[in-house]
């Protein structure tokens, strides 16, 4: 990961409008949401409460630039340089876009860093995508007949975003429905929602014509919820909870908006006996603690066989202790903070609820000490069977389950024994045996000897109540498209009414 340099916390909160048709529009006497770094519990930014008013202002705005063709109209060529200067953009401030990252997430400013330039490159990436997209044809239907399959842009897409990954998430997403020749009006989350402000800003400055791209700030219980009931909005892309994902899919039934979803995870790293035991212990390590656990694809099942397991467990326990925990500003910092205090009590109350429930605490067990600001030890329950809460639950924090097997069938059936189905990790040095497991193992993106990692290149999503539809990839400018087909016929008709 890149190497970041040394940043101070900001003297005074830096405060933002929102982003429609291609200016900033001032908070005027809307209310404010107030963020305060959640590592340092200081005041940093300041965003809109939109109203429902201002989406709707935002959605009207969506719709012209959508119907009159301005984006939607141009050739993938001119679209794709658009991405590319947009690409430029965002290298170029890499350094704001970072800070402020880390000021609102919480998250270690070398990764944060990592978030914006990956951003930067699925940019570009996605810029093929507009070249790229096309149709079909259907030349066997005899001499008077042809057929064309076209791919259409959906039209105005909502997207709405979480606290996570609020800028790197944001750009999985942006870029493939902008090359597709979609329309957008986003939602970030009220708690993250200054990158994406800033996203819009210089996607605006590369080019991009007024409209297409509008930000609104605020609640998602208010704004978001509009959101998916929205009749002018034709798809709603939405990341998060697996119960607002519920309720966006209800809501969508009113105008039979297309909707994709990218949800929980509880994802399993499966450890089979012959693994590069090192390697399964690091990439575990890894897994769980990258943003705090607060990351969908998170692996936060170990199911390990159980000839190896007090080794396992005694080299996890060695190297847990050395992850740097710390002030997310300073660049050596490997896990920063909790998003929020109603997180932190989740996770907290999750590992309480571990301990009641019997399983055995290997490490961590509670608070990680701080000045300010809320942390969390890294922390691993042994002993853990599938029918306790910890095992079933997905906790969005760090901490790791183990549950052991003895038959490569009863791995499988405990890394599937879950609701979710985002992603699945394999270790194991023996080539058949990876493959069996990986074309078993029911989820979205699997990994075999490494863990949380991929390029724009390949789709993201999730089977079962993880997801529905793909980010990313050329499926991912796909998934804003409708598809069309167009019969023509040659030669002359022959007549139905003589
Ligand atoms: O998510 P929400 P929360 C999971 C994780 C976490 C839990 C709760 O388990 O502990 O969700 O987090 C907007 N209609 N993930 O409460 O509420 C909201 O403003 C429309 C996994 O923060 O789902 C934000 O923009 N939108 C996940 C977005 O939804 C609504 C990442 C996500 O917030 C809305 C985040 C509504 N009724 C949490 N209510 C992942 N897959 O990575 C809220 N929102």
């Amino acid at each position: 990961m890149d190497q970041a340099k040394q940043f101070n916390l900001p003297e005074q909160p830096r405060d933002f409008g929102f982003f429609v048709d291609g200016k900033w529009v001032e908070t005027g006497n809307r209310k404010l949401v107030e963020r305060r770094s959640p590592a340092h519990d200081v005041l940093v930014t300041r965003v809109t409460r939109c109203t429902v008013e201002d989406l709707d202002d935002a959605v009207a705005v969506a719709r012209k630039a959508f119907a009159d063709r301005r984006w939607a109209g141009l050739s993938g060529s001119d679209r794709a340089d658009v991405l590319l200067r947009a690409a430029q953009g965002i290298r170029a401030r890499v350094d704001e876009l970072a800070l402020l990252e880390t000021l609102e997430t919480g998250k270690p400013i070398a990764q944060a860093r990592g978030e914006v330039l990956g951003g930067a490159n699925i940019f570009e990436y996605a810029a093929g995508g507009a070249r790229a997209l096309h149709g079909d044809t259907f030349n066997n239907l005899g001499d008077n007949m042809l057929a064309l399959v076209t791919r259409e842009p959906i039209g105005v897409v909502g997207l709405i975003t979480p606290w996570n990954f609020p800028f790197f998430i944001l750009c999985e997403r942006v870029p493939f429905i902008l090359a597709s020749g979609c329309t957008i009006v986003a939602k970030p989350s009220e708690v993250t929602s200054a990158t994406t402000l800033l996203l819009a800003e210089i996607v605006s400055e590369a080019g991009l014509p007024d409209g297409v791209f509008n930000v609104i700030t605020g609640s998602g219980s208010e704004i978001g919820q509009a959101m998916t009931e929205h009749a002018d909005i034709d798809m709603v892309s939405f990341t998060g909870s697996t119960g607002v994902g519920r309720s966006t899919l209800l809501a969508s039934a009113g105008n039979f908006k297309k909707v994709g979803l990218e949800l929980g995870g509880k994802n399993p790293q499966i450890v089979f006996a012959d693994a590069n035991l090192d390697d399964a212990v690091d990439g575990v390590i890894f897994g769980l603690c990258f943003n705090a656990g607060q990351c969908c694809v998170g692996g936060s099942r170990a199911v390990v066989e159980k000839s190896i397991a007090a080794e396992f467990e005694k080299r996890l326990k060695e190297k847990f202790a050395k992850v740097r925990i710390g002030d997310p500003l300073d660049p050596r910092t490997q896990m920063g903070s909790i998003i929020t205090t109603g997180q932190n009590d989740t996770i907290l109350s999750y590992i309480e609820k571990g301990k009641a429930e019997g399983a055995r605490l290997v490490c961590g067990g509670g608070a990680h000490a701080a000045k300010v600001g809320q942390f969390i030890q890294p922390t691993v329950f042994a002993d853990v069977t599938m029918d306790m809460t910890i095992a079933r639950e997905e906790i969005f924090g760090p901490v790791l389950t183990i549950t052991t097997f003895e038959t490569f069938e009863e791995a499988i059936e405990i890394a599937n024994d879950t609701i979710y189905g985002l992603s699945a990790s394999i270790w194991t040095t023996n080539l058949d045996k990876a493959a069996q497991a990986f074309r078993r193992v029911q989820a979205g993106r699997v990994w075999v000897n490494t863990t949380i990692t991929g390029g724009p290149e390949t789709p993201i999503g999730g089977f079962k109540q993880s997801g529905t539809g793909r980010e990313t990839g050329i499926y991912g400018v796909e998934e804003y498209t409708e598809i069309k087909t167009v019969h023509i016929a040659l030669g002359g008709r022959n007549h139905w009414v003589a």
